[in-house]
């Protein structure tokens, strides 16, 4: 278990303003119809994909899930956020080009893309857990999904052979109990993903996903495990949406909208608010450096707005060239 420094932990808080201010300028930019994407608020989820990141090493590979469209993931890596801006508007200067719509891409960071077609990323996660195992270089796959993916047949069948094989793949279940406009319970008689786990002999735990620290540390010994030969796990993390499915949409369970009570109560679990308390009972932060940091990550997101605002779209001839990998 790696000892966290006050600059480890300044790093995984920092990173969490940052996303959370970066996540605010796609929302804002979404509704200004500044976006040429849709746009899934990472508003809630932060600390899950931002503790578990921080964790794997820049040769392991990430698939990531579509909340933040790759911010909480890519900024703990230390990715430019502001190619993500510049992507979703389509510009040259974005993570894919300008051509891939809301997928982050970091080849160098092992960041392979989220799943459009909800469920992919599992099998991919197998196949690269797979090749990692072949290649002997203590690589790992580490594969970030929602609990409503988890209700597709990929995650069965990825799963299985994850731990058939001993593949060294950790699954990451970001479990905010809906899928869209449906609640969990509507869909499944299974309550924790974890269960299901565990009737594939993958050793799971349940963890809370607004505690930065709680996910750092699971995911630091299902890699470690997976790492030394031990095999695939899977971590649950119990998260919240404090928005709506996506930008523009509304905010229903099914045609009802979400309890104002329910958002209410998990907005007193704030992801960024608990890891801020803590940290200041802990004397690593103080009010001077909490508004140096929030200042410095406004004025980032200022400039990533005005960046990809006058960064040049992509050369059409070039797209063919983007699209395929020769
Ligand atoms: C195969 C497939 N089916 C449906 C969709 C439409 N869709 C996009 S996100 C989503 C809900 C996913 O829910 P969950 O995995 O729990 O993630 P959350 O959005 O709640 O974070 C659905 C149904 C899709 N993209 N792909």
């Amino acid at each position: 278990m790696k000892k966290l420094s006050k600059q480890d932990l300044l790093h995984l808080y920092r990173s969490l303003i940052r996303t959370r201010k970066f996540d605010q300028l796609n929302i804002r930019l979404a509704a200004e119809g500044k976006l040429l994407t849709f746009y899934h608020s990472a508003h809630g989820h932060e600390a899950v994909g931002t503790g578990a990141a921080a964790v794997v090493r820049d040769d392991d590979y990430l698939f990531i899930h579509h909340r933040g469209h790759g911010l909480p993931y890519s900024i703990v890596r230390g990715i430019d956020p502001k190619s993500c801006v510049a992507e979703h508007m389509g510009k040259s200067t974005g993570w894919g080009g300008g051509i891939t719509g809301f997928h982050a891409v970091d080849k160098e960071m092992g960041i392979l893309s989220s799943a459009g077609t909800i469920g992919s990323g599992f099998v991919l996660s197998a196949g690269y857990g797979l090749a990692a195992k072949k290649n002997g270089r203590g690589q790992i796959a580490i594969c970030f999904s929602g609990d409503g993916g988890v209700q597709r047949g990929q995650f069965h069948e990825a799963i299985n052979l994850c731990a058939a094989w001993k593949l060294p793949v950790v699954f990451v279940v970001e479990n905010n109990g809906m899928a869209w406009f449906t609640p969990n319970r509507d869909t499944t008689a299974v309550e924790n993903v974890a269960d299901l786990a565990k009737a594939y002999k993958v050793p799971a735990e349940i963890v809370d996903g607004m505690d930065i620290l709680a996910v750092y540390r699971a995911t630091e010994k299902a890699v470690e495990l997976a790492r030394n030969g031990g095999g695939p796990s899977l971590i649950e993390c119990k998260t919240f949406r404090y928005r709506s499915h996506s930008e523009g949409r509304p905010d229903v369970s099914h045609f009802e909208p979400r309890s104002k009570e329910e958002i209410a109560a998990w907005m007193e679990r704030d992801p960024i608010k608990l890891f801020e308390e803590k940290l200041v009972k802990d004397k690593v932060l103080t009010a001077t450096l909490i508004e140096t940091i929030a200042r410095e990550a406004d004025e980032e997101a200022v400039a990533a707005e005005k960046f990809s605002f006058d960064s040049p779209f992509p050369d059409p001839a070039r797209l063919p060239h983007m699209v395929y990998a020769p």
